[in-house]
């Protein structure tokens, strides 16, 4: 859909939500059959948290197609495949139907259909019970997505403060650390890369294009057809090395040691921007004689990059300056120091100048909007601490998840004897599975609310089915990028079966809590509409539109007028951090050395497909199609050694004895021959999905093992070492 036949659609239907039954007598059909018209409906897509905007296309109260929305800067007219793919999860039939209620032992899951009545009184009563013998901080959430919003509401006003997502310490947690610590500022969700107009984009583990981040892929396809060079730092030839100059296929866990003696190259040939390191930054001296060290000789060593590729590499970085874009990248939990990795990228960035400049990192748009809240009533004084952030100094707002295992785990410094998990699929997202059973079998209650029985859910002992993302309203999205903007999600069908919206679902549940109080609007839409109304936003408007642009608030690059403003204690991007050295870490990063597999042993990493999200398309009719299962990718002289052929199947057994289901093996040279690559998210347990059941193997049984940063709490999950069997 074109901007221009879309504002057209838009004003011809009035942007309708819920599509209605708008019919004419089809004159072809000579009046036999009345044949609907379509209805074009904006919303926002959850296939993944890129968020695009989406037109959905609805014939007779049917979702038929699904396009990007061409006003949404995140998807500019485009989906990706798994976006186009939210058809196939709505009329998944292997959804969530009804409230269910385990009569079993936990984990048994012998469900009985149950009322939401029932349903939630049964839990009502379980979180009241609970709150008396130990207090509400004893139950705690798991959470992802917008779900989270209404949850966190929820027991923050029951008492709780305990909650984490796996979006930080097993994500991004460890980037937006470094971020702050050096420009005061996180570089954003979706990130504010300038890569359209980069000359230089280095990948440094990103897989993009398998990783597919909609707007972000289309704007490295422009730079790649503008003949950006592109380097990419991969043990694996991804798809995205397939467009690269350079690959340089780096010994697993020594990034770091590439990162800083790129710094060193370019300190000492001056190819860093002098004039914008003395304006902007401070601690460059200290920097400087900390990567003296670190010469391309001595990363050779360590990278098994050849120290030529090194300095040649960092020339053409340093000589394109500042129109580079180091990736900043967004999974980043690899080791036990992520936040010191992302910070000499982001170091690396600050000494070409490309920060707040062209082809770099473009600087936050200007808008601001005050937070509007689902109410205005204060929440209570938890009685306890909240164990959100662990001891972890810089651990973010968004929680720690192995802190609230290991707490319910110990009961230390208090019992956690109930779990909400909510829009996250605790078995696939969370390292040592076995911790993570141990821990729930100390609970006094398990709810999972989500959309289909995936394997969290299966060891639930009530599940509450939310309905899907094309069904339901949701929160507005503050979207920044290069200008601010304002996304909304509505309904494009009614909800099927007797599944719920997560906002209904939370206040009815509140209701029976005794907190109705703290929900005071009918349904969601009456709350979306006072917000922008306190925001001086036409809701009409964004209902038609799906998106609405403050094209006003946009200023990306540094210039005369616009000079950044960079949060951090010294006003200055900080390349040395007091901060961090205040709480005894490295102000600036060292390199630390990480054991390597010992011999017959791989390590074993991961990372996307770009057909699936985690393990929450894996039984997506439409997505499972494209990809049934994972492969595992060995390198062709280690298979050759083994005896093994392309597609036959192997079992992986970790260095804790733990295996995994047969899956196929990918012969190729596209790696190197010291590890083993498995796309995340395979082979589910539950019984329940037809279609993911026990396909591939589940690359997260196998992290039985993993290290953690000490100054965030980020985890480290390429730590694990595998060994091939025939035996399947
Ligand atoms: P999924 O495995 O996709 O991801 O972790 P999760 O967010 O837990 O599980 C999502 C669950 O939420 C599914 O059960 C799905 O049905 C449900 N769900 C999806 N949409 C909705 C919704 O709208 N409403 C409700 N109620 N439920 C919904 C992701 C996490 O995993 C992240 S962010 C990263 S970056 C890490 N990636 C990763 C990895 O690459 N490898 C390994 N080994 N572990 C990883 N863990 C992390
Ligand atoms: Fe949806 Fe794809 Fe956009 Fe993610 S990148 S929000 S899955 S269209």
């Amino acid at each position: 859909i074109t901007r221009r036949n879309f504002l057209k659609i838009a004003a011809a239907t009035g942007g309708l939500a819920i599509a209605g039954t708008s019919t004419v007598t089809s004159v072809l059909g000579l009046g036999k059959k009345p044949v609907s018209l379509p209805q074009y409906i904006p919303t926002t897509c959850e296939m993944c948290f890129w968020r695009c905007g989406v037109i959905a296309k609805v014939v007779d109260g049917k979702v038929v197609k699904l396009d990007g929305n061409p006003l949404h800067p995140n998807s500019r007219g485009k989906l990706c495949a798994r976006g186009h793919g939210g058809i196939g999860l709505l009329y998944d039939p292997d959804r969530l139907k009804t409230p269910l209620i385990n009569t079993g032992a936990r984990g048994e899951a012998k469900f009985k259909k149950a009322s939401w009545d029932e349903a939630l009184g049964f839990v009502a009563d379980k979180m009241q019970k609970i709150k008396e013998k130990y207090g509400a901080e004893s139950i705690a959430l798991l959470t992802h997505g917008t779900i989270s919003t209404y949850f966190m509401h929820l027991l923050q006003a029951f008492g709780s403060p305990n909650f984490a997502m796996p979006s930080f310490a097993l994500c991004r947690g460890a980037r937006g650390v470094a971020f702050e610590l050096t420009f005061g500022e996180d570089v954003g969700n979706p990130e504010r890369l300038d890569i359209q107009n980069s000359k230089v984009v280095v990948l440094i583990g990103s897989h993009l294009g398998e990783n597919a981040h909609n707007s972000q892929c289309q704007e490295f396809a422009e730079a790649v057809g503008k003949d950006a060079t592109v380097i990419v730092v991969d043990p694996r030839f991804s798809t995205a090395a397939g467009k690269a100059k350079y690959w340089l296929p780096i010994k697993p866990a020594t990034d770091l040691a590439l990162l800083l003696s790129w710094i060193n190259v370019i300190i000492n040939e001056g190819l860093y921007d002098k004039e914008y390191v003395a304006k902007y930054t401070s601690g460059f001296n200290e920097v400087a004689m900390a990567v003296k060290e670190y010469t391309p000789e001595w990363a050779e060593k360590e990278t098994d990059i050849p120290s030529s590729l090194i300095v040649d590499t960092a020339r053409v970085i340093g000589k394109n300056r500042p129109h580079v874009l180091i990736h900043p990248g967004r999974h980043t939990a690899w080791y036990s120091d992520n936040v010191q990795r992302q910070r000499a990228v982001a170091i690396l960035t600050a000494l070409l100048g490309a920060y707040g400049r062209p082809g770099g990192i473009y600087l936050s748009p200007k808008k601001k909007l005050e937070p509007v809240f689902l109410s205005d009533k204060d929440y209570p004084e938890p009685q306890k601490p909240a164990l959100n952030k662990g001891d972890y100094p810089f651990a973010g707002e968004e929680g720690v998840t192995h802190v609230i295992v290991k707490a319910t785990l110990t009961e230390q410094p208090y019992p956690i004897k109930g779990w909400f998990i909510t829009g996250t699929n605790i078995m696939k997202a969370m390292p040592n599975q076995r911790d993570t059973l141990s821990a729930i079998q100390k609970l006094e209650l398990l709810v999972a609310v989500d959309m289909m029985p995936y394997d969290g859910v299966m060891l639930a002992d009530v599940v509450l089915p939310e309905c899907t993302y094309l069904e339901r309203h949701d929160d507005l999205f503050t979207v920044k990028e290069r200008a601010f903007g304002i996304s909304i999600r509505q309904p494009v069908v009614q909800p099927m079966y007797d599944s719920k919206p997560g906002w209904w679902i939370a206040k009815e549940l509140g209701k029976r809590l005794g907190l109705e109080d703290y929900f005071p609007w009918n349904t969601f839409e009456d709350f979306l509409k006072m917000k922008c109304e306190t925001w001086g936003i036409d809701y009409s408007e964004l209902v038609k539109k799906g998106y609405i642009s403050f094209p006003e608030s946009e200023a990306p690059y540094i210039t005369s007028d616009n000079q950044p403003k960079f949060k951090t204690p010294s006003g200055k991007i900080e390349l040395y951090s007091k901060e961090l050295k205040e709480k005894g870490f490295d102000p600036v990063p060292k390199y630390t050395k990480h054991k390597q597999p010992p011999e017959g042993w791989f390590r074993l990493i991961y990372g996307r497909a770009p057909v699936h999200t985690f393990s929450r398309t894996t039984n997506n009719p439409s997505l499972w199609e494209l990809m049934k299962e994972n492969t595992a990718w060995v390198n062709a002289k280690v298979a050759k050694k083994m005896g093994l052929k392309n597609e036959d199947y192997i079992v992986l057994i970790n260095q804790d004895g733990v295996k995994s289901n047969k899956v196929r093996i990918k012969v190729t040279e596209r790696i190197r021959e010291d590890c083993i690559y498995l796309v995340h998210g395979f082979s589910s347990t539950s019984k329940l999905l037809h279609r993911a059941y026990l396909r591939g193997a589940d690359d997260q049984q196998l992290i039985t093992k993993y290290d953690i940063d000490p100054i965030s709490g980020s985890v480290g999950m390429r730590v694990n070492f595998v060994k091939i069997s025939k035996e399947v």
